[in-house]
Protein backbone atom coordinates (compact mmCIF):
# COMPACT_ATOMS: atom_id res chain seq x y z
CA UNK A 1 0.00 0.00 0.00
CA UNK A 2 1.32 3.49 -0.59
CA UNK A 3 1.01 5.87 2.07
CA UNK A 4 1.57 9.29 0.64
CA UNK A 5 0.66 8.70 -3.08
CA UNK A 6 1.30 12.82 -3.87
CA UNK A 7 5.03 12.29 -2.57
CA UNK A 8 5.85 8.63 -3.47
CA UNK A 9 4.59 8.85 -6.86
CA UNK A 10 5.63 12.89 -7.64
CA UNK A 11 7.07 13.14 -11.20
CA UNK A 12 10.76 12.95 -10.72
CA UNK A 13 11.47 16.46 -12.23
CA UNK A 14 8.91 17.63 -9.73
CA UNK A 15 10.75 15.63 -6.79
CA UNK A 16 14.14 17.62 -7.65
CA UNK A 17 12.43 21.16 -7.88
CA UNK A 18 11.16 20.66 -4.10
CA UNK A 19 14.49 19.11 -3.04
CA UNK A 20 16.18 21.93 -4.06
CA UNK A 21 14.16 24.55 -2.74
CA UNK A 22 14.31 22.48 0.53
CA UNK A 23 18.04 22.13 0.41
CA UNK A 24 18.50 25.44 0.07
CA UNK A 25 16.64 26.11 2.96
CA UNK A 26 18.36 23.34 5.23
CA UNK A 27 21.72 25.08 4.41
CA UNK A 28 20.46 28.58 5.61
CA UNK A 29 18.76 27.11 8.44
CA UNK A 30 22.47 25.13 9.30
CA UNK A 31 24.85 28.13 8.53
CA UNK A 32 22.53 30.59 10.59
CA UNK A 33 21.93 28.84 13.35
CA UNK A 34 24.97 26.10 14.08
CA UNK A 35 28.14 27.34 14.93
CA UNK A 36 29.74 24.17 13.73
CA UNK A 37 28.58 24.47 10.14
CA UNK A 38 29.61 28.03 10.35
CA UNK A 39 33.24 27.13 10.99
CA UNK A 40 33.22 24.25 8.72
CA UNK A 41 31.86 25.94 5.41
CA UNK A 42 33.64 28.86 6.28
CA UNK A 43 37.20 27.35 6.83
CA UNK A 44 36.24 25.37 3.39
CA UNK A 45 35.54 28.77 1.56
CA UNK A 46 32.60 27.65 0.46
CA UNK A 47 30.22 30.54 -1.10
CA UNK A 48 26.74 28.41 -0.23
CA UNK A 49 24.70 30.97 -2.12
CA UNK A 50 26.46 28.77 -4.77
CA UNK A 51 24.78 25.75 -3.80
CA UNK A 52 21.42 25.98 -5.66
CA UNK A 53 20.70 22.28 -6.18
CA UNK A 54 21.33 19.03 -4.89
CA UNK A 55 23.38 18.96 -7.83
CA UNK A 56 26.21 21.10 -6.18
CA UNK A 57 25.85 19.03 -2.89
CA UNK A 58 29.23 17.55 -3.74
CA UNK A 59 30.97 20.57 -3.31
CA UNK A 60 30.09 20.98 0.73
CA UNK A 61 32.29 19.25 3.40
CA UNK A 62 31.01 15.88 4.77
CA UNK A 63 29.73 15.75 8.14
CA UNK A 64 31.25 12.78 10.48
CA UNK A 65 30.09 10.98 13.49
CA UNK A 66 33.12 12.85 15.48
CA UNK A 67 31.49 16.03 14.20
CA UNK A 68 28.55 15.53 16.37
CA UNK A 69 30.37 13.63 19.11
CA UNK A 70 32.71 17.07 19.50
CA UNK A 71 28.93 18.86 19.73
CA UNK A 72 28.15 16.53 22.45
CA UNK A 73 25.29 17.06 23.45
CA UNK A 74 23.34 19.74 22.25
CA UNK A 75 25.85 21.68 19.84
CA UNK A 76 24.42 20.91 16.35
CA UNK A 77 21.08 22.34 17.60
CA UNK A 78 19.38 24.71 15.19
CA UNK A 79 16.69 25.72 17.68
CA UNK A 80 16.41 26.57 21.19
CA UNK A 81 16.15 23.79 23.64
CA UNK A 82 12.64 24.76 24.71
CA UNK A 83 11.46 23.99 21.28
CA UNK A 84 12.97 20.59 21.39
CA UNK A 85 10.21 17.82 21.42
CA UNK A 86 12.49 14.56 22.04
CA UNK A 87 15.88 13.63 22.41
CA UNK A 88 17.36 10.02 21.53
CA UNK A 89 21.07 8.34 21.30
CA UNK A 90 22.48 6.58 18.57
CA UNK A 91 23.58 3.02 19.65
CA UNK A 92 26.62 0.88 20.24
CA UNK A 93 30.06 1.95 21.18
CA UNK A 94 30.96 2.77 25.03
CA UNK A 95 31.17 6.42 26.63
CA UNK A 96 29.37 9.62 25.54
CA UNK A 97 26.81 8.53 23.40
CA UNK A 98 25.89 10.58 20.13
CA UNK A 99 22.66 12.77 20.83
CA UNK A 100 19.98 13.11 18.22
CA UNK A 101 17.06 15.85 18.46
CA UNK A 102 13.77 16.35 16.91
CA UNK A 103 11.23 19.29 17.36
CA UNK A 104 7.32 18.79 17.23
CA UNK A 105 7.20 18.91 13.10
CA UNK A 106 10.47 16.55 13.36
CA UNK A 107 8.74 14.09 14.87
CA UNK A 108 6.19 14.18 12.70
CA UNK A 109 8.28 13.60 9.31
CA UNK A 110 10.01 10.80 11.53
CA UNK A 111 6.09 8.95 11.87
CA UNK A 112 5.32 9.72 8.46
CA UNK A 113 8.26 8.22 6.78
CA UNK A 114 7.46 5.57 9.56
CA UNK A 115 4.24 5.12 8.24
CA UNK A 116 5.12 5.29 4.65
CA UNK A 117 7.56 1.92 5.42
CA UNK A 118 5.50 0.13 7.02
CA UNK A 119 2.42 0.34 4.34
CA UNK A 120 5.45 -0.58 2.00
CA UNK A 121 6.26 -3.42 3.87
CA UNK A 122 2.84 -4.64 4.31
CA UNK A 123 1.57 -3.38 7.17
CA UNK A 124 -2.24 -1.60 6.52
CA UNK A 125 -4.47 0.45 9.23
CA UNK A 126 -6.15 -1.85 11.17
CA UNK A 127 -3.51 -4.34 11.82
CA UNK A 128 -2.18 -5.24 15.30
CA UNK A 129 1.74 -4.83 15.48
CA UNK A 130 3.94 -6.19 18.24
CA UNK A 131 6.86 -3.99 18.40
CA UNK A 132 9.92 -5.52 19.32
CA UNK A 133 12.52 -2.79 19.07
CA UNK A 134 13.84 -1.49 22.03
CA UNK A 135 12.04 0.98 23.51
CA UNK A 136 14.46 3.89 25.16
CA UNK A 137 17.12 6.15 24.04
CA UNK A 138 17.54 3.26 20.58
CA UNK A 139 15.68 5.37 17.74
CA UNK A 140 13.77 1.87 16.90
CA UNK A 141 11.22 1.39 20.05
CA UNK A 142 9.11 4.83 19.67
CA UNK A 143 10.42 5.73 15.93
CA UNK A 144 8.33 2.63 14.99
CA UNK A 145 5.51 2.85 17.25
CA UNK A 146 4.59 6.79 16.67
CA UNK A 147 5.15 5.56 13.07
CA UNK A 148 2.47 2.60 13.52
CA UNK A 149 -0.19 4.57 14.79
CA UNK A 150 0.28 7.46 11.62
CA UNK A 151 -0.74 4.76 9.52
CA UNK A 152 -3.89 3.67 11.70
CA UNK A 153 -2.40 -0.01 13.64
CA UNK A 154 -2.68 -1.19 17.08
CA UNK A 155 0.82 -1.11 18.70
CA UNK A 156 1.62 -3.76 21.00
CA UNK A 157 4.47 -1.76 22.80
CA UNK A 158 6.14 -5.13 23.53
CA UNK A 159 10.04 -4.27 23.26
CA UNK A 160 12.79 -6.33 22.98
CA UNK A 161 13.73 -9.82 24.45
CA UNK A 162 11.78 -11.83 26.83
CA UNK A 163 10.90 -14.29 24.03
CA UNK A 164 8.39 -16.59 25.44
CA UNK A 165 6.48 -13.37 25.98
CA UNK A 166 6.49 -12.44 22.92
CA UNK A 167 5.97 -15.70 21.80
CA UNK A 168 2.51 -15.88 24.14
CA UNK A 169 1.09 -12.47 22.89
CA UNK A 170 1.88 -13.06 19.31
CA UNK A 171 -0.39 -16.00 19.62
CA UNK A 172 -3.25 -14.22 22.10
CA UNK A 173 -3.15 -10.97 20.03
CA UNK A 174 -3.34 -12.48 16.77
CA UNK A 175 -1.26 -9.61 15.49
CA UNK A 176 -0.79 -9.51 11.67
CA UNK A 177 2.73 -7.76 11.93
CA UNK A 178 5.94 -8.07 14.02
CA UNK A 179 9.06 -5.53 13.73
CA UNK A 180 12.39 -6.62 15.57
CA UNK A 181 16.05 -7.07 14.37
CA UNK A 182 16.54 -10.01 12.11
CA UNK A 183 18.73 -11.76 14.51
CA UNK A 184 16.05 -11.37 16.70
CA UNK A 185 12.91 -12.19 14.37
CA UNK A 186 15.15 -15.31 14.09
CA UNK A 187 15.37 -16.06 17.86
CA UNK A 188 11.96 -15.64 17.86
CA UNK A 189 11.93 -18.15 14.68
CA UNK A 190 13.67 -20.58 16.50
CA UNK A 191 11.87 -20.90 19.54
CA UNK A 192 8.23 -21.51 17.97
CA UNK A 193 10.10 -24.51 16.54
CA UNK A 194 11.96 -25.42 19.31
CA UNK A 195 8.23 -25.41 21.76
CA UNK A 196 6.63 -27.31 18.75
CA UNK A 197 4.45 -24.98 18.23
CA UNK A 198 1.79 -24.84 15.21
CA UNK A 199 2.04 -21.78 12.94
CA UNK A 200 -1.42 -21.83 12.69
CA UNK A 201 -2.02 -20.89 15.69
CA UNK A 202 -0.78 -17.56 14.87
CA UNK A 203 -1.70 -14.91 12.50
CA UNK A 204 1.18 -13.05 11.29
CA UNK A 205 1.58 -11.83 7.70
CA UNK A 206 4.34 -9.25 7.65
CA UNK A 207 7.74 -8.72 9.64
CA UNK A 208 9.37 -5.05 9.18
CA UNK A 209 13.41 -6.03 9.82
CA UNK A 210 16.58 -3.97 9.70
CA UNK A 211 18.95 -1.99 12.22
CA UNK A 212 21.34 -4.35 11.01
CA UNK A 213 22.69 -5.83 8.22
CA UNK A 214 20.98 -9.55 7.35
CA UNK A 215 21.10 -12.18 4.32
CA UNK A 216 18.31 -13.66 1.93
CA UNK A 217 18.90 -17.05 4.18
CA UNK A 218 17.95 -14.99 6.98
CA UNK A 219 15.06 -13.64 5.01
CA UNK A 220 13.65 -17.14 4.00
CA UNK A 221 14.39 -18.66 7.72
CA UNK A 222 12.41 -15.94 9.27
CA UNK A 223 9.55 -16.08 6.70
CA UNK A 224 9.12 -19.82 6.70
CA UNK A 225 9.54 -20.24 10.26
CA UNK A 226 7.02 -17.38 10.91
CA UNK A 227 4.78 -18.01 7.83
CA UNK A 228 5.05 -14.21 6.73
CA UNK A 229 6.52 -11.73 4.24
CA UNK A 230 9.49 -10.22 5.59
CA UNK A 231 11.14 -6.46 4.80
CA UNK A 232 14.42 -4.66 5.26
CA UNK A 233 13.96 -1.04 7.22
CA UNK A 234 16.84 0.93 7.39
CA UNK A 235 17.70 3.93 8.95
CA UNK A 236 19.96 5.83 11.33
CA UNK A 237 19.62 8.37 14.49
CA UNK A 238 21.44 10.75 13.14
CA UNK A 239 19.28 11.06 9.95
CA UNK A 240 16.00 10.46 12.10
CA UNK A 241 16.05 6.66 12.83
CA UNK A 242 14.10 3.94 10.95
CA UNK A 243 12.25 4.58 8.22
CA UNK A 244 15.04 6.49 6.02
CA UNK A 245 14.43 3.11 3.92
CA UNK A 246 12.18 0.50 3.16
CA UNK A 247 11.30 -2.55 0.96
CA UNK A 248 8.24 -3.07 -1.13
CA UNK A 249 6.88 -6.73 0.18
CA UNK A 250 6.14 -7.20 -3.36
CA UNK A 251 9.37 -5.91 -4.94
CA UNK A 252 11.52 -8.05 -2.12
CA UNK A 253 15.25 -7.81 -3.00
CA UNK A 254 15.15 -5.42 -5.44
CA UNK A 255 16.25 -2.50 -3.00
CA UNK A 256 14.33 -0.24 -0.31
CA UNK A 257 12.78 3.02 -1.70
CA UNK A 258 14.60 5.93 0.38
CA UNK A 259 12.12 8.56 0.90
CA UNK A 260 13.72 11.12 -1.01
CA UNK A 261 11.58 14.46 0.11
CA UNK A 262 13.06 13.66 3.50
CA UNK A 263 16.32 12.52 2.73
CA UNK A 264 18.59 13.33 -0.77
CA UNK A 265 21.42 10.01 -0.97
CA UNK A 266 24.42 10.18 -2.96
CA UNK A 267 27.40 7.53 -2.92
CA UNK A 268 30.75 8.14 -2.44
CA UNK A 269 34.10 6.37 -3.04
CA UNK A 270 34.78 5.29 0.60
CA UNK A 271 38.76 6.80 0.45
CA UNK A 272 38.81 9.48 -2.15
CA UNK A 273 35.14 11.08 -0.94
CA UNK A 274 34.45 11.51 -4.66
CA UNK A 275 31.09 11.07 -5.65
CA UNK A 276 30.47 7.93 -7.67
CA UNK A 277 27.87 6.86 -10.00
CA UNK A 278 24.53 5.02 -9.82
CA UNK A 279 25.03 0.97 -9.52
CA UNK A 280 28.40 1.24 -7.81
CA UNK A 281 28.83 0.34 -4.48
CA UNK A 282 30.31 3.12 -2.20
CA UNK A 283 29.30 4.56 1.21
CA UNK A 284 26.07 6.70 1.36
CA UNK A 285 25.93 10.32 2.47
CA UNK A 286 22.82 11.58 2.99
CA UNK A 287 21.62 15.09 3.70
CA UNK A 288 18.32 16.19 5.58
CA UNK A 289 15.90 18.15 3.77
CA UNK A 290 13.34 19.04 6.39
CA UNK A 291 14.77 18.32 9.81
CA UNK A 292 14.25 21.46 12.49
CA UNK A 293 15.69 20.61 15.07
CA UNK A 294 19.31 18.72 13.70
CA UNK A 295 19.68 19.19 9.88
CA UNK A 296 22.37 16.94 8.44
CA UNK A 297 24.34 17.80 5.44
CA UNK A 298 26.45 15.12 3.70
CA UNK A 299 25.95 12.71 6.61
CA UNK A 300 28.76 10.36 6.31
CA UNK A 301 26.71 7.35 6.94
CA UNK A 302 29.98 4.62 6.86
CA UNK A 303 27.26 2.76 5.25
CA UNK A 304 28.15 0.55 2.00
CA UNK A 305 25.71 0.25 -0.28
CA UNK A 306 24.36 1.19 -3.94
CA UNK A 307 21.90 3.50 -5.49
CA UNK A 308 19.90 2.70 -8.61
CA UNK A 309 16.15 4.18 -10.15
CA UNK A 310 16.57 1.10 -12.10
CA UNK A 311 13.70 -1.48 -10.10
CA UNK A 312 11.80 1.79 -8.87
CA UNK A 313 8.65 0.32 -10.21
CA UNK A 314 5.86 1.39 -7.90
CA UNK A 315 7.01 4.91 -6.42
CA UNK A 316 9.50 7.59 -8.11
CA UNK A 317 12.27 7.84 -5.14
CA UNK A 318 15.84 5.87 -5.57
CA UNK A 319 16.15 2.74 -4.39
CA UNK A 320 19.40 1.44 -2.54
CA UNK A 321 20.93 -1.97 -1.94
CA UNK A 322 21.04 -3.45 1.10
CA UNK A 323 23.96 -2.50 3.39
CA UNK A 324 27.18 -4.68 2.27
CA UNK A 325 28.93 -3.40 5.46
CA UNK A 326 30.01 -0.74 7.41
CA UNK A 327 33.67 1.52 6.25
CA UNK A 328 34.76 1.48 9.48
CA UNK A 329 33.87 -2.43 10.12
CA UNK A 330 35.55 -3.86 6.90
CA UNK A 331 38.15 -6.10 7.67
CA UNK A 332 41.31 -5.92 5.76
CA UNK A 333 43.07 -9.59 6.10
CA UNK A 334 45.77 -10.77 4.70
CA UNK A 335 45.49 -7.93 2.03
CA UNK A 336 42.01 -8.72 1.08
CA UNK A 337 38.92 -6.53 2.05
CA UNK A 338 36.38 -8.48 3.71
CA UNK A 339 32.75 -7.78 5.18
CA UNK A 340 31.30 -10.41 7.45
CA UNK A 341 27.82 -9.91 5.04
CA UNK A 342 29.99 -11.57 2.39
CA UNK A 343 30.08 -14.85 4.55
CA UNK A 344 25.88 -14.80 4.52
CA UNK A 345 25.90 -14.42 1.11
CA UNK A 346 27.14 -18.24 0.67
CA UNK A 347 24.89 -19.80 3.09
CA UNK A 348 21.97 -20.12 0.69
CA UNK A 349 24.23 -22.29 -1.87
CA UNK A 350 23.76 -24.91 1.11
CA UNK A 351 20.71 -26.36 2.15
CA UNK A 352 22.74 -27.93 4.58
CA UNK A 353 23.26 -24.39 6.85
CA UNK A 354 20.98 -22.12 8.97
CA UNK A 355 21.21 -18.62 8.56
CA UNK A 356 23.47 -18.08 11.53
CA UNK A 357 26.83 -18.00 11.71
CA UNK A 358 29.62 -16.07 13.64
CA UNK A 359 33.07 -14.63 12.01
CA UNK A 360 36.17 -15.35 14.86
CA UNK A 361 39.45 -12.93 14.21
CA UNK A 362 42.72 -14.71 15.32
CA UNK A 363 46.27 -13.59 15.06
CA UNK A 364 48.27 -17.16 15.21
CA UNK A 365 51.79 -16.67 14.48
CA UNK A 366 51.36 -12.75 13.95
CA UNK A 367 49.03 -13.87 10.44
CA UNK A 368 45.49 -12.82 11.13
CA UNK A 369 43.40 -16.23 10.75
CA UNK A 370 39.27 -16.07 10.13
CA UNK A 371 37.45 -19.00 11.45
CA UNK A 372 33.89 -19.32 10.38
CA UNK A 373 31.31 -21.06 12.50
CA UNK A 374 28.20 -21.71 11.20
CA UNK A 375 24.81 -23.55 12.35
CA UNK A 376 23.48 -25.96 10.83
CA UNK A 377 19.87 -27.04 8.98
CA UNK A 378 18.15 -28.87 12.00
CA UNK A 379 16.57 -31.40 9.54
CA UNK A 380 20.00 -31.95 7.79
CA UNK A 381 21.14 -32.81 11.38
CA UNK A 382 18.95 -35.22 11.83
CA UNK A 383 19.02 -36.81 8.43
CA UNK A 384 22.34 -37.86 9.29
CA UNK A 385 21.68 -38.90 12.80
CA UNK A 386 25.04 -37.35 13.34
CA UNK A 387 26.04 -36.99 16.81
CA UNK A 388 27.05 -33.34 17.05
CA UNK A 389 30.73 -34.18 18.25
CA UNK A 390 31.17 -35.68 15.39
CA UNK A 391 30.60 -32.64 12.65
CA UNK A 392 34.37 -31.14 13.25
CA UNK A 393 37.02 -33.53 13.95
CA UNK A 394 36.31 -37.02 13.28
CA UNK A 395 33.19 -36.32 11.02
CA UNK A 396 31.70 -38.57 8.88
CA UNK A 397 32.42 -37.73 4.90
CA UNK A 398 29.61 -36.72 4.09
CA UNK A 399 30.40 -33.95 6.28
CA UNK A 400 33.85 -33.93 5.79
CA UNK A 401 32.76 -32.69 2.43
CA UNK A 402 30.57 -29.89 3.37
CA UNK A 403 32.72 -28.33 5.20
CA UNK A 404 35.37 -28.63 2.41
CA UNK A 405 32.98 -27.57 -0.01
CA UNK A 406 31.89 -24.27 1.87
CA UNK A 407 35.76 -23.29 2.78
CA UNK A 408 35.87 -23.73 -1.46
CA UNK A 409 32.99 -21.81 -1.63
CA UNK A 410 34.43 -18.84 0.65
CA UNK A 411 37.58 -18.62 -0.96
CA UNK A 412 36.29 -18.43 -4.81
CA UNK A 413 34.04 -15.59 -3.81
CA UNK A 414 36.15 -13.92 -1.03
CA UNK A 415 39.54 -14.83 -2.13
CA UNK A 416 40.16 -15.99 1.57
CA UNK A 417 41.49 -19.32 3.01
CA UNK A 418 39.03 -19.83 6.09
CA UNK A 419 38.65 -22.35 8.96
CA UNK A 420 35.11 -23.51 8.75
CA UNK A 421 33.35 -24.96 12.28
CA UNK A 422 29.59 -26.14 12.27
CA UNK A 423 27.65 -26.00 15.22
CA UNK A 424 24.48 -27.53 16.51
CA UNK A 425 21.30 -25.40 16.01
CA UNK A 426 20.78 -22.91 18.52
CA UNK A 427 24.83 -23.15 20.07
CA UNK A 428 25.99 -20.19 18.21
CA UNK A 429 25.37 -16.24 19.83
CA UNK A 430 21.46 -15.38 19.32
CA UNK A 431 19.97 -11.68 19.46
CA UNK A 432 18.24 -11.43 23.06
CA UNK A 433 16.11 -8.46 21.30
CA UNK A 434 18.57 -6.24 20.15
CA UNK A 435 21.29 -5.94 17.24
CA UNK A 436 23.54 -9.07 17.49
CA UNK A 437 27.02 -8.74 16.79
CA UNK A 438 28.63 -11.53 14.13
CA UNK A 439 32.56 -10.65 14.86
CA UNK A 440 34.44 -11.96 17.56
CA UNK A 441 37.54 -10.39 17.45
CA UNK A 442 40.21 -12.33 19.47
CA UNK A 443 43.40 -10.61 17.68
O1 LIG B 1 19.37 1.21 13.97
C1 LIG B 1 17.62 2.75 13.40
C2 LIG B 1 16.73 1.62 13.05
C3 LIG B 1 15.88 1.09 13.98
C4 LIG B 1 16.70 1.12 11.75
C5 LIG B 1 15.01 0.06 13.66
C6 LIG B 1 15.85 0.10 11.41
C7 LIG B 1 15.01 -0.44 12.35
P1 LIG B 1 21.17 3.40 14.92
O2 LIG B 1 21.11 2.68 16.21
O3 LIG B 1 21.63 4.81 14.91
O4 LIG B 1 19.75 3.45 14.26
O5 LIG B 1 22.07 2.53 13.95
C8 LIG B 1 22.21 2.91 12.60
O6 LIG B 1 22.47 0.59 11.91
O7 LIG B 1 24.14 3.20 10.13
C9 LIG B 1 23.53 0.84 9.82
O8 LIG B 1 24.91 0.56 10.00
C10 LIG B 1 22.71 -0.10 10.70
N1 LIG B 1 21.43 -0.41 10.04
C11 LIG B 1 20.23 0.14 10.26
N2 LIG B 1 19.29 -0.44 9.47
C12 LIG B 1 19.93 -1.38 8.74
C13 LIG B 1 19.52 -2.31 7.73
C14 LIG B 1 18.99 2.36 13.90
N3 LIG B 1 18.25 -2.43 7.33
C15 LIG B 1 23.07 1.90 11.87
N4 LIG B 1 20.48 -3.10 7.18
C16 LIG B 1 23.17 2.21 10.40
C17 LIG B 1 21.78 -3.01 7.56
C18 LIG B 1 21.29 -1.35 9.09
N5 LIG B 1 22.20 -2.17 8.51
Amino acid sequence: MIFNTEMELMPIDKLRTVQNERLVSTLQRAYNNIPFYKDLYDQAGVNLSEIKSVNDLHKLPFTKKNHLRENYPFGMLAVPQTELSRVHCSSGTTGKPTVVAYTKNDIEVFSEVVARSLAAAGCKPGMKLQNAYGYGLFTGGIGIHYGAEKLGMAVVPISGGGTEKQIMLLKDFQAEALTATPSYALTIAEELKKRGEDIRDFNLKVAVLGAEPWSEALRSEVEQGLNLKASNIYGLSEIIGPGVSNEDFEEQGTGSYIWEDHFFPEIVDKVTGEPLPYGEPGVLVLTSLTKEAMPMVRYWTGDITTLTYEHSEKRTHIKMGPIIGRADDMMIIRGVNFFHTQVADILPDFPQLSANYQVVLTRPKNMDAVEVGIEINPSYFNHYGIPFDDLNGGAPDEVKKLISNIQKKIKDNIGLGMAVKLYQNGSLPQSDGGKLNRILDNR
